[in-house]
């Protein structure tokens, strides 16, 4: 029997997210090409759509976690909170779709297993879990960088009675925590968002920390009416501001050494941050990420209120982080996470002095107590940035696979292209800034070079590129060489470096030389014709 014939188009973009529903915009209905988006899920949203455990919130402001592409859009849609709950999100992200009419090019429940390039033809041919075969030129992957979720192999959790489900695949039905005894493992920003929710529902909640972490107050509250009109008659000022800025967010790190400053003076401006709340924290000044000393004041402080805010001595000690310098994790902020543990039901595990050894049909047995569970809830994170990129058996020209080709960690031109795989780009890939970043600042610049370049290419007749094995050992240089001038490697367990996933390999895989200085980047290349891509007919 024969295979059905492939169904063509001129490109194919993996996952209707952010990145996803705005490519199919720009090469859809800015280049007229036909394109076609396959969305593993049931709904658009990308990370969203799964992330939708208790207290899921963005941590960038509401207002500049949006997209800047229409200003129609940017007047159109309100916001309703400083930071917007996931919810709002997938209306936000909805309302996106129906708007520019892009659900009748995205197909849902439809997950990328395989994709090939034939060099001869110069397409990738690209294969579904449900049995599609679609060829096209182009292949964009926007499949997001914290979207394969990390379940921890613990020894036992198949024989737990309870239920246990992780927050990046959350059940949409919503779970009932009432009544229930419930574990949280892990501690970052999602654990951190999520603590005091459930511990509000829960009969109990037991935390489950190993490693400790420093958050910022988000200070979370709907946006006034003054708020939201100041808002929108300054979009044009907002958006210079976002793409001007290192971290695409709507405030400029201070130019200000923390060491410069009095001591009152540093107490002071930290003070202000910390009751304006966010990720402004970090803003306050410019060195807090390259200086250790400087640094040090910055983590002393939020230790101190971290003492200050948690009644028991003795947790409130294992709740101090001592094993990184604040920022070079991820830094959460969250909503009364903190205080949560002065209340009755909750009970802090440090795992690191009492290490989990398996889960139970009853709970979780460290090496010195079992836990009694009736729900345990997996807040551990990702295999950020490459692993929905590995879960796909890509090949390329010579039936190379990602997979070997980043055996030792991910190595990409500007985060966009890999070399030996033509004519795939990779939306918000490692080696781009996206991750430190605001994620729709970084993503819309992303898509928008990824246009330009198909654009060029087809201008000129032009059937393929291809990131050079030169340009790519240049550029995986320079992400090393930028990450080493700060403070960020020095976090040990932090998953910009893979360290939170076992055998993955330990490089920094985000670019941190800031989305201002990568997007001038990105422009030159451009502008020299593509500089360090090959090109050919
Ligand atoms: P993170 O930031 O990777 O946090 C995962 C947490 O889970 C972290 O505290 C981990 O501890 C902990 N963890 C992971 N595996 C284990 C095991 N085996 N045992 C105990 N604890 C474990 O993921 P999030 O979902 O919170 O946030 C991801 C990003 O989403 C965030 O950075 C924002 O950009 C939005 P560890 O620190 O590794 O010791």
């Amino acid at each position: 029997a024969h295979a059905a014939p492939a169904e063509a188009f001129d490109a194919i973009i993996v996952g209707a997210g952010f990145s996803g529903l705005y490519q199919l915009h720009r090469l859809r209905d800015g280049l007229g090409l036909r394109a076609v988006v396959l969305e593993a899920g049931d709904g658009i949203g990308g990370t969203w759509y799964w992330n939708r455990y208790p207290g899921a919130r963005c941590d960038s402001e509401s207002y500049a976690y949006s997209y800047s592409f229409s200003k129609e859009l940017e007047q159109e849609w309100e916001w309703s909170e400083r930071y917007p709950e996931q919810p709002e999100i997938m209306r936000y992200l909805n309302h996106v779709a129906d708007r520019f009419d892009l659900r009748r090019d995205i197909r849902l429940g439809t997950r990328v297993t395989a994709a090939r390039f034939d060099g001869r033809e110069n397409r990738w041919h690209v294969t579904t879990a449900q049995g599609g075969q679609l060829t096209a030129p182009f292949l964009i992957t926007a499949v997001g960088c914290l979207s394969t979720a990390n379940v921890p192999d613990i020894p036992g959790l198949e024989s737990f009675a309870g239920e246990w489900y992780h927050t990046g695949q959350w059940p949409r039905g919503g779970v009932d925590f009432t009544g229930k005894r419930v574990g949280q493992i892990g501690t970052g920003s999602t654990g951190i968002q999520a603590a005091p929710v459930i511990a509000a529902q829960a009969a109990h909640l037991t935390v489950f920390q190993r490693t400790a972490n420093y958050s910022i107050p988000a200070r979370n509250a709907p946006l006034t009416e003054e708020q939201k009109r100041h808002i929108k008659a300054n979009y044009d000022e907002i958006r210079r501001i976002t793409r001007a800025s290192t971290n695409g967010h709507p405030f400029l790190i201070s130019p200000r050494s923390a060491l410069e400053a009095t001591p009152e003076e540093r107490e002071a401006l930290y003070e202000a941050a910390w009751r304006h709340g966010g990720l402004q924290f970090r803003a306050t000044f410019g060195d807090l990420l390259v200086d250790k000393a400087a640094n040090d004041t910055a983590s002393d402080f939020i230790r101190d209120k971290i003492r200050g805010i948690v009644k028991d001595p003795e947790v409130a000690e294992k709740l101090v982080p001592l094993d990184h310098p604040f920022a070079t994790k991820r830094p959460p902020i969250d909503t009364e996470y903190f205080e949560t543990f002065n209340r009755d039901n909750v009970l802090l595990v440090d795992v690191r002095a009492d290490p989990i050894r398996e889960i139970t049909p009853r709970g979780v047995r460290t090496r010195d107590h079992e836990y009694p569970l009736d729900i345990i809830v997996f807040a551990t994170g990702f295999d950020a940035m490459t692993g929905p990129l590995l879960a796909i058996d890509i090949r390329g020209e010579d039936g190379q696979s990602l997979r070997e080709a980043w055996a030792d960690g991910p190595r990409t031109y500007l985060g966009l292209q890999v070399a030996g795989f033509p004519n795939l780009f990779t939306i918000t890939g490692p080696g781009s800034p996206s991750v430190l970043c605001n994620m729709p600042v970084a993503i819309e610049q992303h898509v928008d070079w990824v246009t330009d370049c198909i654009r060029h290419l087809r201008e000129n007749r032009l059937a393929r590129i291809e990131a050079t094995g030169a340009a790519t050992d240049r550029w995986v240089a320079h992400v090393n060489e930028v990450a080493d001038a700060t403070l960020l490697p020095l976090a040990g367990s932090s998953w910009y470096l893979g360290a939170n996933v076992p055998g993955k390999p330990r490089v920094f895989m985000p670019y941190a030389g800031g989305m201002a200085r990568y997007r001038t980047i990105c422009d030159e290349v451009a502008a020299k014709g593509y500089e360090g891509f090959q090109l050919g007919a």
